[in-house]
């Protein structure tokens, strides 16, 4: 039965759910690059579904490993008891992550992996008698997820407003977007690398000693695309560095081969004290997330533990069997194919096509690196995102998956996406903006 004859029951998540049920999209299949809607049209997905099928849909190896694993072992106990495939996918992205960055705590999602990331940050600081570094920096325009740690240093207001206080003790960033001297850059913006020194003028205000960590996306994904200036990740690891302050990098969406390497701190060359990932981990077939920690940190809370138990802190499906053969699977599958260098093949493509619409209609701004490509738009009067929708919806008619964050229609597909394909996706964006008032 393809068509749900009843969609009230379902609260959908980040959708205006009462416009979305009298108008409907409903995928009902996937593969490779496309997905198939429910009129049996193919949609070339643009966008990776929310970031994640890096490895495009449908994947034999992955749906081989996870059917053999819930034969074999559905599911064990995180808490006291192991099971053998959650160390090996810990030494496999031990291997392939920055040197240094040897222990994994697993969660189920890039929420999660934050959350995660926050609270060893905080329990770190006070296992090594730091125990008054309790602050959290974030950033403005930030998106960590939507548990109330990922919303409080996160910086979407929309995401913010309607939950309270959230947790206390936080401050931000500015964020680094600056069209008036930036405006259609092609990869690294030049301008506003100082925009790290915020970090000093948060050290001057609070002291250095009450500041555990800071946390930015390498990247700005779900804000509308936002790659960090030249030089700007560099002097906020300094910065970091000389206060003594945890850096953060949320890698949800820049780990996996989105920048053409295993993760965004590779690529721009700037080493992390925490890594958070989830999305490509398992190629999204299951949810997964891990964050992931230098061996100073893991080490020092083992040593300075004041309880057998170092980290109270776990999930039922930490580590689950069927996540991890997923992301075993997945990693074989990235190392295999070279999907990392393909990706880095193709971000020049992606570059110039991206590009290539400046001067479109209702255009204002095109910013890119490695897969993913940004196309912002003017708002249409105050009815901010109103177009961004439009276009959206439009492209899905023109059988192309974007995705619209407010008026900035995002690109992202998965690392397989072929010359042909990326022409294609520009080729209809172009079409649907043509179309749209
Ligand atoms: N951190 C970052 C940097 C993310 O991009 C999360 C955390 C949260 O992951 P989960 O798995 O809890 O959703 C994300 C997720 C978009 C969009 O429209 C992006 C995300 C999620 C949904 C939509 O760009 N990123
Ligand atoms: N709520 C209740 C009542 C629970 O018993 C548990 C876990 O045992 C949770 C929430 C947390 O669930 P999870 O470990 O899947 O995050």
């Amino acid at each position: 039965m393809n068509k749900p004859n009843n969609l009230e029951s379902l609260w959908m998540p980040f959708t205006p759910n009462k416009t979305f049920k009298k108008d409907p999209r409903i995928i009902v299949k996937a593969k490779d690059m496309h997905f198939t809607s429910d009129d049996n049209r193919q949609i070339l997905d643009g966008t990776a579904g929310l970031w994640c099928v890096n490895a495009g849909h449908g994947r034999k190896k992955i749906q081989e490993a996870v059917t053999q694993q819930i034969e074999e072992l559905d599911y064990s106990p995180p808490f006291q008891f192991g099971h053998p495939k959650q160390f090996e996918l810990a030494n496999r992205l031990a291997e392939i992550f920055p040197e240094g960055m040897n222990h994994v705590f697993f969660s189920n999602s890039g929420s999660e992996a934050v959350d995660s990331a926050l609270k060893i940050a905080l329990a770190y600081q006070r296992a090594r008698g730091h125990a008054t570094k309790t602050r959290l920096i974030g950033r403005e325009r930030g998106y960590h997820g939507v548990g109330f740690g990922g919303i409080s240093v996160g910086g979407m207001v929309k995401n913010r407003m309607y939950f309270g206080s959230m947790l206390s003790g936080v401050d931000h960033l500015r964020h680094t977007h600056n069209p008036s001297v930036n405006a259609y850059s092609h990869g690294q913006p030049e301008h506003g690398a100082e925009l790290a020194d915020d970090l000093e003028r948060l050290v001057q205000l609070h002291d250095a000693s009450t500041i555990a960590a800071v946390i930015v996306e390498p990247i700005a994904g779900s804000t509308g695309v936002l790659p960090p200036p030249k030089g700007y990740l560099q002097r906020l690891r300094d910065i970091c560095t000389k206060h003594d302050i945890l850096l953060i990098f949320d890698e949800v969406i820049s780990a996996f081969g989105r920048l053409g390497k295993a993760t965004g701190s590779d690529y721009f060359g700037v080493t992390p004290d925490i890594i958070t990932c989830a999305k490509g981990l398992t190629n999204a077939t299951i949810p997964m997330g891990a964050t992931v920690v230098q061996d100073y940190i893991y080490e020092s809370m083992l040593e300075n533990a004041d309880a057998p138990i170092e980290l109270f802190h776990g999930y039922t499906y930490s580590g689950h069997p069927v996540a991890c053969a997923a992301a075993l699977a997945t990693l074989d599958i990235y190392k295999e194919e070279g999907l990392f260098e393909h990706a880095g093949e193709q971000a020049p493509k992606i570059e110039k096509a991206a590009h290539s619409l400046k001067g479109t209609k209702h255009v204002i701004d095109i910013r890119n690196l490695g897969v993913i490509a940004a196309i912002e738009l003017e708002p249409r009067g105050n009815a901010v995102g109103a177009r961004g929708f439009e276009v959206m919806k439009k492209a899905w008619d023109l059988g192309l998956m974007v995705r619209a964050n407010g008026d900035t229609l995002a690109f992202s597909p998965p690392l397989i996406v072929s010359d042909a394909q990326i022409d294609e996706m520009f080729t209809t964006v172009k079409s649907a903006l043509e179309q749209v008032d």
